[in-house]
């Protein structure tokens, strides 16, 4: 066990049981042309966490830990969006329409890729989610179950709606749970902080955060 230095406590990180989940680091979402952009957002805010992403990550494969990807997106057909997902709100572009990066949020679609920055790996698991949540209608439970999974280290985007809604339910599931808190991001500063409170509120209610450095020395 190696202590991590943490909020709101330090978190005791197993080595041998730990995997990395690398939330939805998708071209809609961080890139000019996307689904976030398409709702009016900012996606620079989103781009300025590749580089810690991508040490985080490059620290996991180097201890030989498991890094798993996930993808917000839906089929073709749309079968695996509801409606009420699909026609909320009133965003430029809406999931399933021609962008200039293909299909907003349509698997195979170059929008729905991650950022070649941060690339999945030869072998490395790429869960496709059609929810905000990456354990909804996906086998990722079965897998973190077959490779001896206890804890899970989260980076990736939104803070407050994709990254906090896995985390809320691998916390009822019963991980132990550690965001990495300069490898994910909102595109509304006050919610990424307000998602960071709320989780490590209370003891750690939902989990724990770190910054990148301290959960990397962790691992060594
Ligand atoms: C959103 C996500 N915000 N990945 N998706 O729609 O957080």
């Amino acid at each position: 066990m190696a202590n991590v230095s943490a909020s709101p406590f330090p978190f005791d990180l197993s080595p041998a049981r730990v995997a990395l989940i690398v939330i939805d680091m998708q071209r809609d979402f961080l890139e000019p042309g996307g689904f976030g952009e398409s709702l009016g957002n900012d996606v620079s805010r989103l781009q300025a966490i590749v580089p810690a992403t991508r040490r985080l990550i490059e620290g996991f494969r180097a201890a030989g830990r498991p890094v798993i990807h996930t993808r917000e997106c839906h089929r073709p057909d749309l079968s695996d969006c509801p409606p009420a997902k699909r026609l909320r709100g009133a965003p430029g572009l809406r999931i399933g329409d021609d962008g200039p990066m293909g299909r907003i949020l349509i698997a195979g679609e170059p929008g729905a890729e991650i950022v070649p920055e941060l690339f999945p790996a030869d072998g490395e698991l790429v869960i496709d989610k059609p929810g905000k949540g990456a354990f909804y209608a996906t086998g990722l439970s079965e897998h973190l179950e077959a490779l001896g999974i206890t804890q899970l280290v989260f980076a990736g985007v939104t803070t407050e709606v994709c990254v906090q809604t896995t985390m809320r339910e691998a916390n009822d599931r019963g991980f132990e749970c550690l965001l990495a808190e300069d490898a994910t991001e909102s595109y509304f500063d006050a919610f990424k902080r307000a998602a960071i409170e709320m989780i490590v509120a209370q003891g750690a209610i939902v989990g724990w955060a770190a910054p990148v450095d301290a959960i990397l020395a962790g691992l060594e």
